[in-house]
């Protein structure tokens, strides 16, 4: 499983604090422990400050590829400017994710044209101009708009990420499970993926990383190609380590036996 390091994100408080105090050791920090726990990308969003959110972006896309050249990105904004911003100041030698686009034209049509010339992979949440879909039935219809929009635009679905968006089990009791029947549903769409935001799931509940982690293996089985979330977090990690396994996807368990070498199992 691909996996994106959400830390670098505004809404947590020593973020914001580290952004607005241009504090670039501390960015720095985050990153490389997210990529050391073997974080793929790097997610970066600053849209929740006081400050300018393109001047930030700016400001940690600098900071972060000046100090690791190779670093794959995920730039994470509603805002397209700031995605644009992003994609001209990026001059590293790593991958882009764009995060994201909807089912909403006009948001498709001015993204869309930016991760062709870019060559990025893309982000597509289920959702549109009448919101965040309950069933499973309802993500995959907005998934295939999204589809014939993406390759209509020209281009490859093969780098198109669907997150069908989890919510919290706590206060809406039947959507994990219709996240977990989506995913192999857009999947059989074509030649496309999938991905999640993993954290929402457990909103609002006591020790969030037993669901996290419970989640987190349910989903993998079912399919999932990608998760947003903080690879530093030993439920995480150990949830992550272990799916590997039992999928067939680590051989003679050599990721398993090197996560508990290295400690990274609860
Ligand atoms: N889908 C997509 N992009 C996303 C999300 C998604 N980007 C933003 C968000 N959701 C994923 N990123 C974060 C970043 C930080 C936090 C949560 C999600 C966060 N977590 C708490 C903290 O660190 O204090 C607590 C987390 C926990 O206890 O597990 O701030 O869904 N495409």
């Amino acid at each position: 499983m691909l996996i994106i390091g959400e830390r670098i994100n505004s809404t947590r408080p020593r973020i914001e604090e580290a952004i607005k105090a241009r504090n670039a050791a501390h960015i720095l920090k985050e990153a490389s422990a997210q990529l050391r726990a073997g974080a793929d990308y790097i997610d970066i969003n600053c849209a929740v400050t006081t400050g300018d959110e393109l001047q930030d972006m700016d400001w940690i896309i600098s900071v972060l590829q000046s100090e690791i050249p190779e670093i794959n990105i995920c730039i994470d904004s509603p805002n397209y400017r700031a995605i644009e911003k992003a994609l001209t100041v990026y001059k590293g030698k790593g991958k882009i994710f764009i995060n994201s686009i909807t089912g909403e034209e006009p948001r498709i049509a001015k993204i869309l044209p930016m991760a062709v010339k870019y060559k990025t992979k893309l982000i597509a949440l289920t959702m549109d101009e009448k919101g965040m879909p309950n069933s499973a039935a309802e993500r995959v219809e907005i998934a295939k708009k999204i589809v014939e929009h993406v390759k209509k635009g020209g281009f490859n679905t093969e780098d198109l990420y669907f997150d069908a968006l989890i919510r919290p089990v706590a206060t809406e009791p039947g959507q994990a499970l219709e996240f977990l029947r989506a995913i192999p549903a857009i999947k059989g769409l074509g030649n496309v993926k999938t991905i999640c935001g993993l954290s929402n799931v457990s909103f609002g509940l006591p020790h969030r990383g037993t669901v996290n982690a419970a989640f987190l293996s349910m989903a993998a089985a079912a399919g999932l190609d990608a998760a947003i979330l903080d690879p530093t977090d030993r439920h995480i990690s150990s949830a992550m380590a272990a799916s590997a396994v039992l999928l067939n996807e680590d051989q003679y368990c050599a990721g398993y036996i090197k996560a508990f070498r290295d400690k990274r199992l609860i």
